[in-house]
């Protein structure tokens, strides 16, 4: 997609081990309200007829917050939701092929590790690069060892497409990716294990968005 920018605040995922016992449209409509204009779809334990019908229905509720939605992984199930774009790791698809299928107006992100990740992304043709994880995340079970801010400077520098941060970005540390430049943010357990969700995630996003660099 020509141009494509990720919008300013919080980046959401969805992941059923974090959100436990909530219902999973409720909480992703908590994450909506909260003011998120991107949310992923990401479940890795789900067979595919349930990642379709949750699917359809997370597309269905982005569409009246007027947000951006996105499908882990499943080229097959971003096809038949007409999702707006799909976020792909390092081991998945080159770009070039998904490019292939998916075509210029949807959205291909891909999660980087180091700089020369982060580069060839934009060779390839990537909209946006994940860029972690930055800190400890037991989320992710191989996310690998943090990366901490150095990466992310270097990303700053050097990368020209938009990117999101994340892996163990929690309410207490942002703070830390906001100065070294960060304009999206990615954080799932620390928004889908909270009690509140709207409330945490609100207050979040308002500080990204109302962040300025000193
Ligand atoms: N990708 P939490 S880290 C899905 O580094 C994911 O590419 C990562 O979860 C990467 O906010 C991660 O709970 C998990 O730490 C992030």
């Amino acid at each position: 997609m020509k141009n494509f920018k990720l919008p300013v605040g919080v980046y959401a995922i969805t992941d059923s081990e974090c959100s436990k016992n909530k219902k999973f449209l409720d909480y992703c409509e908590d994450l909506l309200k909260g003011g998120v204009q991107i949310i992923q779809y990401r479940e890795k334990s789900r067979n595919l007829k349930k990642i379709l019908s949750e699917a359809r229905d997370l597309k269905k509720l982005t569409q009246k917050y007027n947000a951006i939605f996105i499908i882990n992984d499943h080229l097959d199930i971003a096809l038949l939701v007409d999702a707006d774009g799909i976020h792909i790791g390092q081991d998945d698809l080159p770009i070039k092929e998904v490019r292939k299928l998916l075509g210029d107006n949807k959205i291909i992100g891909i999660s980087t590790h180091n700089l020369k990740e982060a580069q060839k992304a934009v060779l390839d043709g990537a909209d946006y690069i994940g860029v972690g994880p930055i800190f400890e995340t037991n989320t992710k079970k191989d996310a690998g060892t943090p990366l901490t801010l150095k990466f992310l400077e270097d990303v700053q520098k050097n990368i020209e497409i938009p990117y999101t941060a994340i892996g163990g970005i929690k309410e207490t540390n942002l703070d830390l990716i906001l100065s070294k430049g960060a304009k999206s943010a990615c954080l799932i357990s620390e928004l889908l294990t909270a009690q509140n969700t709207y409330e945490i995630t609100k207050r979040i996003n308002d500080k990204i968005k109302n962040w300025k660099n000193k």
